[in-house]
């Protein structure tokens, strides 16, 4: 019923229920902007005749798929041969019941490689159905048990180990059989002598580099590569198949370990040395000139990007900078690769895939990988429809140690990787000592894999770590067994020129001659510090147009208001929905009082203010995306930017349908139920696209704190003066208000993001380049101007907004269209409707509060002797506009901070010097007091009788001043 229904409105979700027998509930978001259909691959079924031999020679099937699932358990992956393995009793053929004499017929059992090597050898995998015949090989053959176990054994128990078996989906476990099986590749088989020198080239520079680091700067942490090598060939090869397959850009995040390898290597990523040894001697790594104040990172999260050369074209690899905070990058590297897949997307035709052109590559730690949440976060956004970015490949860099903790003490899983498990990911295990036969080939079969089904798939490149945590570390305090082995064998790239050597393909003077050279340049650029002068360029690609904050060209108050034709003609088509289109019947009554409220002398509320804010920079080319749980609807029930057919449950975005899909898109990202990843994944929407307003929206503003370790790193740490020179356009939406929801959903914790600031303590002056916006807005127009500001500005900086609750749907708060209209702005300082200039009291407040007080005070006939003004932005501190208004109220005698948080909360503490500051500027000596809740562990309390005794107190307080 429901596909038959389907079939007609969106034909492509029709088909993906009828086929699917794996599909979760469907939700019929898929004519929404940002979806995409996601890739389908569809193998054939067995044929009788398959069907009728695997019944037949069930035994044998049953072995095939032991191996297939087991195998992996006895492969030899390991370099340091230290994991416990037990005897793998599922691999031995005879338990089935095989025998030495029989010749086994293996169709639809096992696949054989071809017997002309050509067939199966195609470069480029396609998400195509291939024939039944190209995954049938080995259908006439049948062979002796003997050469079945060999095949079996060679490709399962060899130096890889598979694990695919644990997909639910069986196209994807028949593919990679096939795959694997047949010897399927993208390269030739055995690899080229000039493959294999480059790959020796890349282990042989990457060893000189380390030692030269160790002998010119001994007190150094360099986190080197050694033991891990082959991770530079992994991918080196990773590029290179990525340029021969239309990839033309790679999203690259990656912890400390190998990193500096693979930024210097002269074939990578090519970070001229010079630039990081005067990183190590002391220089900045940016031009202090053109970003006065940044303080810069450590020589371990340096970044860079580079379009790298292969014979089939250009790859552009970024890597981007990580913080200490091990895994946190990993979401934030999947919002700078799905904006850059969105902005290609929205010019690019249907049938362009997510992931064709941009592919986000991540490297990580074993222990990092297995004990960090974020991780988990992280690869559950990976499927879904807003946050998919065509596939990632993980490579986690394995030495089977973290810092000084052993594998076992680290996980409470076999492998590192198993968390991948959770989305079905396939997982290569490869040994690191081999970087040809194993490593190449398991980058192979795993791009082939991402190419083919648009999904995560993981490779654990098992290696092992020669020092301590870091150079200057003793390992052998907590390790000495296992470093008793390492010290006593060569090193990977010795051991790789050894066995390259006996080939006959490089010499023993050629391979002295590339070290020595080598070295000899590092020692060059090392000579060249002295006269190295650094550049920044913060302002390059879609930055281009913007400007740095602190310039002279900043324009930081930008004309935000909009003519009342538009306000209104956007207004109605954010609730105008087509003939047919199944509206709830509650949701009438939203549309209806959404389209009253913009007639005449209406007044609108905070949803309508937002929604012409998104509708009008929409009209003027902005995209805007928001992400949170249950956004489209609005936690509140009062947004509504997406509405639900109630009889096929088609979404609808009205705002896409009014404005001209050349314009700006709305993307409502609803997403799992995730913070620091949903969080993270928006920075990276944010660094990517300049021209996105990126809005983060917590269920309640309190949430954030799961994502705290992004706020530190990411949003605040990463930005403009600090470390990175980032810029970030990040919106965040806490909603805050205290209306008895208790300690959890009263408060977004304000006073967290106003520690985060940087504007000045003691300071008569305002200043505009200050880190971060936090605005506690009072009125749906000022909603409307902050969010339009974010866009108008000619920078971009992060703004947190403590969004409304209880006033949403306020009618004192609602704003008329003319606090919107030409020539209106944000106002930092508001002052309340019935001050007047006598008043002997000066109460200052934030957001909602000023309605609390203002009915008290009118309720006593006090708004006299007591004026409110409301600072309803806190960072940048207000202080010329405060000043403004203050000196109008000669008569004051006291100045009062009033806000519904403890004391130790809210913004008291903030404010309270940058008040005193104020009045001292205005050469007043008038004390400032301080009316709140008293101190407090929790924010709010949970009982109901003692919210509104405290409540009656916070208005007392002021009603009595
Ligand atoms: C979230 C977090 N916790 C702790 C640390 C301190 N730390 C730095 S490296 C490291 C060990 C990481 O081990 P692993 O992920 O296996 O990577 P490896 O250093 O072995 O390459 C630790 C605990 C950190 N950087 N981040």
């Amino acid at each position: 019923m429901l596909i038959r229904a389907l079939a007609k409105s969106r034909p492509a979700a029709a088909k993906r229920l009828a086929r699917s027998s794996l599909v979760l509930r469907t939700y019929h978001d898929d004519a929404t902007f940002g979806y995409r259909v996601p890739v389908t691959y569809q193998l054939p079924d067995y044929t009788q005749e398959e069907l009728d031999n695997r019944v037949k020679n069930a035994s044998l099937l049953r072995y095939v798929e032991s191996v297939r699932r087991h195998g992996h358990r006895a492969a030899q992956i390991d370099p340091l041969d230290l994991m416990d393995r037990d005897p793998v009793g599922a691999l031995d053929p005879y338990r089935y019941g095989l025998d030495d004499t029989t010749a086994y017929p293996l169709t639809g059992i096992l696949h054989l490689p071809p017997t002309s090597p050509s067939s199966s050898r195609t470069s480029t995998p396609t998400p195509e159905v291939p024939k039944r015949s190209e995954t049938g090989e080995g259908a006439d053959a049948s062979l002796r048990l003997e050469e079945i176990r060999k095949h079996l054994v060679e490709t399962y128990v060899g130096r890889i180990g598979y694990e695919y078996m644990h997909s639910p989906i069986k196209d994807e476990r028949l593919w990679f059989s096939h795959q694997v099986e047949t010897e399927a590749s993208s390269l030739p088989t055995p690899l080229s002598d000039e493959r294999r020198r480059k790959i020796w080239e890349l282990l042989a520079r990457s060893e000189v580099f380390d030692r030269f680091l160790g002998k010119k700067f001994p007190n150094l942490k360099r986190y080197g590569c050694e033991g891990a090598e082959s991770m530079l060939p992994a991918l080196d090869t990773l590029f290179e198949l990525s340029a021969g397959s239309g990839v033309s850009s790679i999203v690259l995040s990656l912890p400390h370990r190998g990193r500096l390898s693979l930024l210097c290597d002269p074939s990578l990523l090519a970070l001229p040395p010079t630039a990081l040894f005067a990183k190590i001697k002391g220089q900045p790594e940016f031009d202090p000139s053109t970003a006065p104040g940044a303080s810069g990172d450590v020589i371990s999260h340096l970044a860079a990007t580079r379009e790298i050369p292969y014979d089939e074209g250009e790859v552009k690899v970024e890597i981007l900078q990580n913080p200490s905070h091990l895994e946190a990058v990993n979401p934030v590297a999947l919002g700078v690769t799905r904006a850059k897949q969105m902005s290609l997307l929205k010019s690019s035709p249907q049938d362009c895939k997510l992931g064709d052109r941009v592919m986000c590559v991540q490297l990580h730690g074993d222990a990092a990988f297995a004990g960090q949440g974020i991780v988990a976060e992280s690869l559950g956004l990976s499927g879904l429809p807003h946050y998919g970015s065509g596939g990632t490949i993980h490579v986690i860099v394995n030495n089977n140690i973290g810092y000084t903790t052993p594998a076992s003490f680290a996980r409470s899983s076999i492998y590192s990787s198993d968390i991948g498990k959770m989305i079905g990911c396939p997982i290569l295990h490869v040994n690191g000592d081999y970087p040809d036969a194993a490593v190449v080939r398991a980058v192979d079969v795993a791009f082939r894999y991402r190419q083919m089904f648009r999904k995560d798939v993981i490779i654990d490149l098992i290696c092992y770590r020669r020092w301590g945590h870091n150079e200057l570390d003793e390992p052998a305090y907590t390790q000495p067994k296992m470093y008793e082995k390492i010290r006593a064998r060569k090193s990977v790239p010795e051991l790789y020129e050894a066995r390259f050597k006996e080939t006959g393909a490089l010499s023993d003077s050629t391979a002295q001659a590339l070290r020595e050279e080598y070295n000899a340049e590092l020692e060059r650029q090392l000579e060249r510090v002295e006269h190295y002068k650094t550049k920044s360029d913060m302002l390059a690609g879609k930055w281009r147009e913007y400007v740095w904050p602190a310039s002279s060209a900043a324009n930081h108050t930008p004309e935000t208001g909009v003519s009342k034709e538009q306000l209104v003609e956007v207004g109605k088509a954010s609730v105008t929905l087509p003939e047919g289109f199944n509206v709830h019947s509650r949701l009438k009554r939203h549309v209806s009082s959404r389209l009253k409220s913009l007639e005449g002398d209406g007044k609108v509320d905070f949803a309508t203010a937002e929604a012409m804010a998104f509708g009008t920079l929409m009209k003027e080319g902005c995209d805007v995306r928001i992400s949170g749980q249950d956004v489209g609807r609005g936690t509140f029930s009062q947004r509504h930017a997406m509405f639900v057919d109630q009889v096929d449950e088609s979404c609808l975005i009205p705002l896409n349908e009014a404005v001209d899909s050349s314009q700006g898109r709305l993307e409502l990202a609803n997403s799992s139920l995730s913070e620091a990843a949903v969080l993270g994944f928006e920075v990276g929407m944010s660094w990517s696209s300049p021209k996105l307003l990126p809005i983060w929206e917590a269920q309640f503003g309190d949430f954030h704190n799961g994502a705290q370790s992004m706020i530190d790193t990411f949003v605040i740490g990463a930005q403009g003066r600090s470390k990175w020179l980032k810029q970030s356009g990040l919106v965040m939406l806490l909603p805050h208000g205290y209306d008895g929801a208790g300690p959890e959903h009263s408060s977004c914790k304000i006073e967290r993001f106003l520690q985060l600031s940087d504007d000045p303590m003691k300071s008569e002056t305002s200043h505009s380049d200050v880190n971060l916006v936090v605005a506690n807005p009072s009125t749906p127009a000022q909603m409307f101007h902050l969010l339009r500001r974010q866009m108008l500005r000619n920078y971009r900086k992060p703004l947190v907004v403590a969004s409304p609750k209880g006033l949403l749907r306020s009618p004192v708060a609602a704003s008329p269209l003319d606090a919107m209209g030409p020539g209106t702005r944000f106002e930092p300082v508001l002052e309340g409707e019935r001050n007047t200039s006598k008043a002997k009291n000066l109460v200052l407040c934030s957001g909602k509060h000023y309605y609390t007080l203002l009915e008290a005070l009118t309720a006593a006939g006090k708004t006299d002797q007591t004026a409110l003004v409301r600072v309803d932005e806190l960072s940048p501190f207000p202080r010329e506009k405060l000043q403004e208004v203050m000196e109008r109220y000669t008569t004051v005698e006291q100045v009062v901070w009033a806000q519904e948080e403890p004391a130790n909360q809210g913004a008291w503490t903030y404010v309270r010097p940058r008040i005193e500051g104020v009045i001292r500027s205005l050469g007043l000596d008038l004390p400032l007091g301080y009316a709140g809740r008293k101190e407090g562990a929790t924010t709010a309390t949970a009982v109901g009788s003692w919210h509104k005794r405290e409540v009656e107190e916070l208005v007392k307080a002021v009603v009595d001043l």
